[in-house]
């Protein structure tokens, strides 16, 4: 034996523990009509198949011209999928199923008052109102093909109306979530260099009509200060004909689109045949740095990929009644309440509120009087709807075939009570691991084809090889116990294209850690990084357990750490910052702040809550961390970083690891003193932690 081989484990190689849980099999009636019931798939996308398998998937779309090349690796890992085809999105989504399909309901909007209408748009009156857009976008907004426009629009139709009428231009879409604020808005509007933002005046949250159209003018005014000018606001109003904001209009610059739509009702725009690597929309995600990454979809991948996984792993058909309670501000409301369902022609569900409002059976009362039958949210909404209605599904007729999770991992005992007692025993379950990034899903099990395991996603998708890396760059086996880096192996046509305008960020962050070799054109030497720590059971299941870098999973939403800490610092009292997650019952984890004061000014509650109230108005509501700690100096390496697993430590009330390498170990006990003294005081010790969770405080911020 070598001395390498005797050497005691490294912290990146300790086991991980966890009891394997016992399989649940599909029932018998899913199994029948699932879309993919046939063993046979599995071979078609095996490896020897890739990547023609993918035809598979393309052929599902109408295209105006066939591809020559499937994937182009020549550039890489800029991969280009279908090189040679052109198609337009919302052909796609909306012209195609005219001829079989005008009645079928496309979309049904919920709105959050229960008194109010719930709207059903029929796929004849959507391409109606896709097309009247298109014609305003082009005429009045003077947007042609390739021109950004950004949307900060809520959970209303209008916000895929506008996607599709970007589509039938080839203009790329860019939505800021609705809850973001308007500084972060106008962060995306420069970034993107959008001439145009599409906004709304109003939505209902948790029963409080929300004004909107106030962030527009925090958001053009920072987007000023970043040299971009929007030109336009096209103002949706929640009302048409009336006005619920009390931001001012702006004469010249802001327009009610109900108002100027009268010069283009019922006009007809003849959708732009678009190459496929076309981009369609950018999608901010966070990232390490400060600067938001916009992450590039294609046309024709994308929609491929989102189409071929809603069919396979949602199960979508035409018939069902699919409802999704992601929000379209998201990837997941991208990829899987528009572009896939509306791809195979679907009925799909938008609700525009919060799911227990005004109580915990208003998600059940919605899916019983839909009829709903697929069903897709995230964990912390699971865990929200059991806390404040554990009893509540079995009150309603509802029946799910079919249920999904995304964003981030689900407790086994949470995954139970959803399979239990949402999906009343007879649901299949999804548990959908991906990203911002990657379109559409990456590991789960094909809900007919393989049983479920809770609290692990699966294997790879159809055409999905993935890998787990130790650092060294070797392989972690299947069954090993040990936890390592996941990555795919190969491009996928979901896969996105770039960072907008950032191209070397892209290949740094995603392909440079395990890249075999820079000067290769051979896809097997450029494995996708994907930034998630793992472990693969002898099954071949995955179980996720985290980001490891020092991003923050809020809710299933990606905070970064940086945007946290600069918010931070625009108070004018704060000298440094810190963001560190903990472990909340809900949300899975949730954002504690760390800060200094610069010389001369002093600690109190009111500095406290100026930063809480910087991290709302600079990012939104959503970032509000769950504390805010003052403290006397940060715990810092000697060449000046600020040790964030140190005081990750802390706020979990977890070993805080190795302090000797620190310049200032002394810190360490005084703030541990400080905080956890008064997190006792305020009952907020957490439960005991998993030795995952242990490992992910332990490994936080070691990006650094
Ligand atoms: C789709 C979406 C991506 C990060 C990802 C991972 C976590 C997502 C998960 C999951 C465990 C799942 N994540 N799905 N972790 N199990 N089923 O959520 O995209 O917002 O970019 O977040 O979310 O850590 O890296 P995005």
């Amino acid at each position: 034996m070598t001395t390498d081989e005797q050497a005691p484990v490294s912290e990146a190689q300790i086991a991980v523990h966890w009891r394997e849980e016992d399989y649940y099999q599909p029932p018998a009636k899913f199994i029948a009509q699932a879309n993919a019931g046939d063993p046979d798939i599995l071979k078609r996308f095996g490896e020897d198949h890739f990547p023609e398998c993918f035809k598979e998937y393309a052929d599902l779309l109408s295209w105006d011209s066939y591809w020559h090349t499937t994937l182009d690796t020549s550039n890489p890992p800029f991969w280009k999928w279908f090189v040679g085809g052109r198609l337009n999105a919302s052909v796609n989504c909306v012209d195609r199923h005219l001829a079989t399909s005008r009645n079928r309901a496309a979309l049904i909007w919920v709105p959050e008052p229960e008194a109010e209408a719930t709207q059903a748009i029929t796929y004849q009156e959507l391409h109606a109102r896709v097309n009247e857009f298109a014609a305003l976008l082009r005429d009045f907004g003077s947007v042609a093909t390739g021109d950004r426009v950004t949307f900060h629009l809520p959970m209303v139709p209008e916000l895929p109306v506008s996607m599709l009428a970007c589509a039938r231009l080839g203009v790329i879409h860019s939505e800021v979530f609705g809850g973001f604020s308007g500084a972060a808005c106008g962060e995306r509007i420069a970034d993107s260099q959008s001439r145009i933002l599409v906004t709304m005046d109003a939505y209902y949250r948790n029963g409080d009509l929300l004004d909107h159209k106030v962030k527009a003018d925090e958001a053009l005014a920072r987007a000023r200060e970043l040299g971009v000018e929007v030109d336009k606001v096209l103002v949706w109003r929640r009302y048409p004909g009336e006005y619920r904001s009390q931001s001012p209009m702006v004469a010249g610059r802001d327009f009610f689109v109900d108002e100027v739509m009268a010069d283009h009702r019922d006009e007809l725009v003849e959708p732009v045949s678009m190459p496929a690597e076309a981009p369609l929309f950018l999608m901010y995600t966070s990232g390490t740095t400060g600067r938001p990454k916009g992450a590039q979809h294609s046309t024709g991948g994308y929609l491929a990929y989102v189409a071929g996984t809603s069919k396979y792993y949602q199960d979508i058909h035409p018939e069902d009644t699919y409802w999704c309670l992601a929000d379209i501000g998201w990837i997941t409301g991208h990829s899987y309440i528009v572009y896939g369902p509306l791809a195979l022609g679907t009925t799909s569900v938008m609700y525009e509120g919060v799911p227990t409002y005004p109580d915990a059976g208003r998600a059940w009362r919605i899916a019983e009087r839909l009829g709903v039958n697929i069903f897709h949210t995230a964990p912390t909404t699971i865990r929200m709807l059991r806390k404040l209605g554990p009893d509540e599904p079995a009150k309603y007729r509802y029946r799910f075939k079919h249920m999904t999770t995304v964003g981030e991992p689900i407790e086994p005992d949470v995954w139970r009570w959803y399979h239990g007692t949402v999906g009343k025993g007879e649901a299949v379950i999804v548990d959908t691991w991906w990203q911002t990034e990657n379109g559409g899903f990456l590991g789960s099990t094909l809900p007919a084809l393989h049983p479920m395991k809770p609290g692990s996603c699966g294997p790879g998708v159809l055409g999905i090889y993935p890998v787990i890396y130790d650092e060294t760059g070797a392989v972690v086996e299947a069954g090993s116990g040990r936890a390592g880096n996941i990555c795919i192996r190969n491009p996928w046509p979901g896969i996105f294209q770039t960072i907008w305008g950032q191209p070397e960020r892209y290949v740094d962050t995603y392909y440079v850690k395990y890249c075999r070799d820079k000067d290769s054109t051979d896809w097997r030497d450029w494995p996708y990084f994907a930034g998630d720590g793992a472990v693969q059971a002898a099954d071949g299941y995955f179980r996720i357990l985290g980001r490891v870098d020092d991003v923050i999973n809020v809710a299933g939403h990606r905070l970064g750490t940086k945007e946290l800490e600069s918010a931070s610092i625009t108070v004018e009292e704060i000298a440094e910052a810190a963001a560190v997650p903990v472990m909340d019952e809900l949300r899975g984890r949730a954002v504690e702040m760390y800060v200094s004061l610069k010389p001369g000014f002093s600690a109190s509650p009111e500095v406290e809550s100026k930063v809480a109230r910087a991290i709302e108005t600079e990012i939104g509501k959503i970032a509000r961390p769950k504390n805010v700690w003052i403290v006397s100096d940060m715990p810092k390496t000697r060449s000046g970083k600020i040790m964030r697993r140190v005081i990750a430590g802390i706020s979990n009330f977890t070993d805080v690891g190795d302090v000797s390498t620190l310049a200032n170990p002394e810190i360490v006990d005084d703030i541990r003193q400080q905080v956890q003294t008064e997190k006792m005081a305020r009952g907020e010790v957490p439960r005991e932690l998993t030795p995952e969770e242990i490992d992910e405080i332990k490994a936080f911020g070691r990006a650094e």
